[in-house]
């Protein structure tokens, strides 16, 4: 099932395709977004609404966690910025009339862009054992049910509470004590899908999981590489910022498989000579080969070690450790090797080369196409080692810049949403609380997943998110999904999440950021964290969809009380009063948001302290910043078989879909295509506009299928090819993870392509 189209849905999935732009946003980006936003919110709330996003007095863009500049403008959205508000501000609604008419077997058979586009939420929803379909229920059942079968498990750890990264730092701060004081540390995120590989690689060597620069870096910046990541479509401000850099003299290498027309051009649609003409981003593009980075950045590595005086040496001799080791392994470098990992040509990375001495201050940023791979972390330490080489970490315009997904996915993470906390955050939050939390690691995403499918988890509980469509393994998750006792999903919107339950389910609808949070305590704020450590307040003005909706920290308080009962200390009742109160514990448990309530009454917020960025100390098990220093690994295709990356279109957030289009990649109404080279194609013998079913080989011999894809040429590079997630999850094994992050690798899917099963 979960590898063919839906076969319920209305919408015809039939893609056209006139081919790549080479430039991005501009005029048709605005007219585009006013379209959308329009369709969901009409005329008038659309402009009340847009023009508060990112605004000091209004709320932070539910979109990416780009960072907002200090001179804001009074736009201060981006295309998929206004349709990631457009579908949480919608008019349209999900009652209970709609649960009435459309049981879970056919909600189970509709496409995520059905689900969406039905709009929000606006009661508690209950499916009973053995019921066919949900039924309205009140806050209070809901509760109890929830107590019913967490008060009834054999242990606190068969229980799981997964996490998305719109959720606000004071409820994640309250959702983790929540799940510790009741007994476990299963606290999967979306992050072990996203950034894990990130953290993952720089705790090690700089001993901060984070990003080393602000905004201010880019602007100093001499060089900006930016490897893995396509800002166009999924950070679009970002363009903004790197044409700020550019002005300033910055010079930008692109690493990527595809051209993706913003970093190509980019159309400031906030400038009036940007809206027409633009302005070129990328200076060198390096069309590299999935997986490829470690090799490239390896062999960059040898060059400058290679090159008289290239190399920090009053850096690397008082700040880093493990220089020999490192330096005895990247001299080592292949060139040949490091051509065939890459496919790039040796004037290109001799081109790249010279910039990279040109430049006192570099930058590198990236997102999900260094972080799904089965090597990605080892990836990651190699930017770090080539960041260290120069003395690019702790100098203003230089370091390491993950550009986070979700908008508050990296506040999160600082609220202890973790299913392997520190022990000094529990120690913290011991002493904070008076109770003892548990010590041992809880389940990731991955083992959530095992867990459900070993019987080994019985209640899974989601605040927000869409688990079963981003998890990997479609067909697994799902399964494992459905031998769950209870499924419960806090959400704002209809997914497939709600069509795929245990054995009962609850829906409990929430407020979204754009809307106004009224407690006992009067109007609260909640804050977030962006991609670069600040921390701003966030608040909503609309009226909220339903009257029925409780805030993320009510609903966590209101269950914590239910089913902790008297045992707890905690003054629940209290913090969901009044928010301010969660921040003053916030203060006392992490570090680095001492004040937390003064410092966020200003506007424009205030950055958390990071030891490298700031004083170049490096918090690390040595007490420096760790040189390491991996074998190369890259990914080895056997004959006829291809590397596919799942991403996503212009056209999406994560699992929402906002529509059928691709409009930088010249695709429309459609989503099941399969963008290949054409020299590829031809050896293969795929026509562009034939159609083919994806087969992904894995060393577990399962046939992993997903059916129908419509070919399209493409100048992707050789041996690689790509097509939209969450379609293409199903081709995702479960066991296919990156190395110590435990990160899917959906990025580097082997896939065989065949005559397709469907007509
Ligand atoms: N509008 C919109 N904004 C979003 C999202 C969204 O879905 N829609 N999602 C949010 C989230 S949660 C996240 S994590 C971010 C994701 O932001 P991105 O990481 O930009 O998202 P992807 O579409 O996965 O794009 C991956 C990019 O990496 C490239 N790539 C793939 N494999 C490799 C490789 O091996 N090496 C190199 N060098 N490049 C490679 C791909 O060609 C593509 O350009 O965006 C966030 N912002
Ligand atoms: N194959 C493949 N798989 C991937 C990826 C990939 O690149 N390829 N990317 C991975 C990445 S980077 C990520 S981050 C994950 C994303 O995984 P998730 O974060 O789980 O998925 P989303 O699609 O962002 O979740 C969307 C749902 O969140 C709910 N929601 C929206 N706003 C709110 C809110 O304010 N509060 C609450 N409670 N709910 C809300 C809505 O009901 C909506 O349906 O997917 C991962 N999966
Ligand atoms: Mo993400």
């Amino acid at each position: 099932m979960a590898g063919k189209p839906p076969q319920n849905d209305p919408v015809q999935d039939a893609p056209q395709v006139a081919g790549p732009k080479h430039a991005a946003a501009g005029l048709p980006a605005i007219g585009h977004t006013l379209r959308i936003a329009q369709q969901q919110m009409g005329v008038k709330r659309t402009a009340l609404t847009l023009l508060r996003v990112n605004q000091k007095d209004g709320f932070d863009c539910p979109g990416c966690a780009w960072p907002e500049p200090e001179h804001r403008h009074t736009a201060e959205f981006c295309e998929n910025g206004a349709k990631a508000v457009a579908e949480e501000a919608t008019l349209r609604r999900v009652t209970p009339d709609f649960f009435a008419a459309h049981p879970v077997a056919d909600l189970a058979t509709r496409s995520g862009y059905w689900l969406g586009q039905q709009g929000r939420l606006t009661h508690p929803m209950y499916l009973a054992e053995g019921a066919d379909r949900y039924e309205a229920v009140s806050w209070e059942r809901a509760f109890d049910i929830v107590a019913e079968e967490l008060t009834g498990l054999a242990s606190p750890d068969e229980a799981l509470f997964y996490t998305s990264g719109r959720t606000s730092n004071e409820a994640a701060f309250l959702y983790q004590l929540f799940a510790r004081e009741f007994g476990t540390n299963n606290l999967p995120d979306c992050s072990n899908m996203c950034h894990e590989s990130s953290g993952s690689a720089l705790n090690e060597t700089i001993g901060v999981g984070k990003g080393s620069v602000l905004l201010d870096d880019l602007y100093r910046s001499d060089l900006i590489i930016v490897a893995g990541q396509n800002p166009g479509t999924n950070h679009p401000r970002m363009l903004s910022a790197l044409e700020k850099a550019k002005a300033n003299g910055a010079k930008i290498i692109t690493v990527n498989p595809l051209p993706e027309a913003g970093m190509e051009r980019f159309k400031n649609p906030q400038t009036p000579q940007g809206m027409f003409k633009g302005a070129a981003l990328t200076d060198l593009f390096l069309q590299i080969r999935i997986g490829g980075d470690q090799a490239l950045f390896r062999l960059l590595n040898k060059l400058i070690l290679d090159t008289e005086g290239a190399v920090d040496e009053a850096f690397v001799g008082e700040h880093t450790h493990g220089y020999e080791e490192f330096a005895e392994a990247a001299r080592a470098a292949d060139w040949d090797e490091t051509l065939t990992a890459t496919g790039l040509t040796r004037a290109q990375i001799d081109e790249a080369l010279s910039m990279v001495l040109a430049s006192k201050r570099t930058i590198v940023c990236w997102a999900m196409g260094l972080t799904q791979h089965k090597h990605s972390v080892p990836t990651i330490r190699e930017v770090v080692n080539f960041l260290l080489l120069r003395g690019n970490i702790g100098r203003p315009g230089a370091g390491v810049c993950p550009v986070r997904g979700h908008s508050n996915v990296q506040g999160d993470r600082t609220m202890g949403i973790f299913e392997r906390p520190a022990p000094a955050f529990l120690d913290a939050l011991e002493k904070e609380f008076g109770f003892a939390p548990p010590r041992g690691h809880g389940y990731d995403v991955v083992r959530a997943i095992r867990a459900m499918r070993d019987d080994k988890a019985k209640v899974f509980f989601a605040m927000g998110g869409n688990f079963v469509s981003a998890s990997p393994d479609t067909e697994v998750t799902e399964a494992a999904m459905r031998r769950a006792r209870l499924t419960v999903h806090v959400s704002t919107k209809l997914n497939r999440s709600h069509a795929v339950t245990g054995a009962r389910a609850l829906i409990l609808p929430t407020l979204g950021r754009t809307e106004r949070d009224l407690q006992g305590g009067g109007e609260q704020f909640v804050t977030v964290e962006d991609s670069m450590g600040m921390v701003h307040a966030s608040r909503g003005r609309l009226e909220p969809a339903s009257g029925h909706l409780l805030s993320e920290p009510a609903i966590v308080c209101r269950l914590a009380r239910r089913v902790l009962g008297a045992e707890s200390r905690t003054p629940w009742e209290e913090f969901e009063k009044d928010y301010a109160t969660v921040r003053d514990r916030i203060a006392r448990v992490v570090p680095g948001f001492d004040d937390f309530n003064t410092r966020v009454a200003d506007p424009a917020g205030f950055a958390l302290p990071h030891a490298p960025r700031d004083e170049r100390r490096f918090p690390t098990a040595t007490g420096k910043a760790n040189f390491t220093a991996a074998p190369v690994e890259y990914p080895k295709l056997p004959a006829g078989r291809l590397l596919l990356q799942t991403l996503r279109s212009h056209d999406q957030y994560n699992t929402t879909i906002y529509g059928l289009d691709d409009r930088y990649r010249g695709i429309k109404n459609g989503r099941r295509v399969v963008l290949v080279n054409p020299d590829d194609a031809r050896e293969l013998g795929l026509a562009d506009g034939s159609y083919t079913d994806l087969v992904s080989e894995w060393k577990d011999g399962v046939e992993r299928r997903a059916a129908g894809f419509r070919v399209v040429h493409y100048p992707t590079a050789r041996g690689c090819a790509a097509a939209y997630y969450p379609e293409t999850n199903v081709l995702v094994p479960l066991d296919a993870t990156a190395d110590t992050s435990n990160t899917p690798a959906s990025k580097s899917v082997v896939v065989r392509l065949e005559q397709s099963t469907t007509d």
